[in-house]
């Protein structure tokens, strides 16, 4: 089916599940990032358009300090095992893979979503279809980009509130432009939502200027520490050093960032220490690390992916991981040098 037919077939289905639901509850994936939030509260900010049912947005709790100034997220929960569940008769899913993935939603009340009609919007190539509706585009390099492209199928007008929150999260998933999937399309629905009144100086600045200094201090000191094998750089950041310069945990992806600006590594790999075990992020310019991932009970995208494991210590990890994925850049010269 062509991108038209799905959004046409699926705002139909939309909007009559819209129009004879009551409550509507808006859930996203746990640890909750730009886009995971974007799409929510600015799906929140364009149904009362359609509908006046009651909408209850779920997010996991305290949102992220870079994101918790996005107008409407005040008025969002997490349903703890604590509360009742609220009984929606619709559950609409955003840029979440699987239903285990859901967050802000005790495991008690878990099985209460497979009792309930979902529709979901997503761009997860990996997306295991688990609602009734499924608008997934995996070419698509955020769900705010799809959110934004699908709101005038459901015959919404995107106001500036509705824009702001759809804008931050096309920024913070291609990091303002800059990832390889981005194009003229990402860059037209951006201008749209710029002419729609988002409010891009106050995203540059909530999002990409309030880095506090002790998590550049932190990068600083993991990057002064980094390991290079060929094509492949990784770095690992002990919790001693997250502890001692009074950082978190979020903020060590921080290095990260850096890592991906420096001139010629193919794969980065960060391997962050957890209370139990290690947590590994692989970035790639060309070469899939997913692959690597899935070998080793992670997952992610061809250029974004990650692993957790219970029982590695930061080198235990990093001698395990290093083979495979010096081997992936070994590939990549081979296919080059062909090409050549
Ligand atoms: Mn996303």
């Amino acid at each position: 089916m062509d991108r038209i037919s799905k959004f046409t077939s699926a705002a139909i289905t939309w909007r009559e599940r819209i129009a004879n639901a009551n409550t509507i509850m808006l859930v996203t994936h746990v640890n909750p990032d730009g886009d995971a939030i974007g799409s929510l509260i600015g799906l929140m900010m364009a149904l009362p358009q359609l509908t006046d049912a009651e909408i209850i947005p779920v997010l996991q709790q305290p949102i992220p300090v870079y994101l918790d100034w996005v107008q409407g997220i005040e008025h969002s929960v997490a349903i703890g095992a604590d509360k009742p569940w609220p009984n929606p008769d619709l559950i609409i899913a955003v840029d979440c893979a699987s239903a285990e993935r859901l967050g802000g939603i005790a495991p008690q009340h878990m099985h209460h979503i497979t009792h309930t009609a979902v529709i979901q919007i997503d761009h997860h190539a990996t997306n295991t279809l688990f609602a009734v509706d499924n608008l997934i585009l995996p070419d698509s390099c955020a769900t705010c980009e799809i959110v934004t492209e699908f709101l005038p199928y459901l015959g919404i007008t995107v106001t500036a509130g509705i824009a702001t929150p759809l804008l931050l999260g096309i920024m913070t998933d291609t990091q303002s432009f800059q990832i390889y999937d981005t194009t003229a399309k990402t860059l037209s629905l951006g201008a749209s939502l710029f002419t729609a009144g988002a409010d891009h100086a106050r995203i540059v600045s909530k999002v990409f200027r309030s880095t506090r200094l002790e998590a550049l201090t932190l990068a600083s000191r993991v990057i002064n520490d980094m390991h290079t094998h060929g094509k492949v750089v990784w770095c690992g950041v002990p919790l001693s050093w997250v502890d001692e310069l009074n950082a978190t945990d979020d903020e060590s992806d921080e290095a990260l960032l850096m890592l991906q600006r420096i001139e010629g590594p193919e794969v980065i790999m960060l391997i962050k220490q957890r209370s139990q075990g290690v947590k590994i992020s692989l970035r790639s310019r060309a070469v899939n690390v997913a692959s690597v991932a899935k070998k080793h009970g992670g997952g992610g995208h061809i250029h974004a992916a990650g692993i957790n494991f219970a029982d590695h210590s930061i080198d235990s990890a990093a001698a395990l991981l290093l083979p495979d994925l010096m081997a992936l850049c070994t590939d990549l010269s081979a296919s080059t040098n062909r090409s050549a």
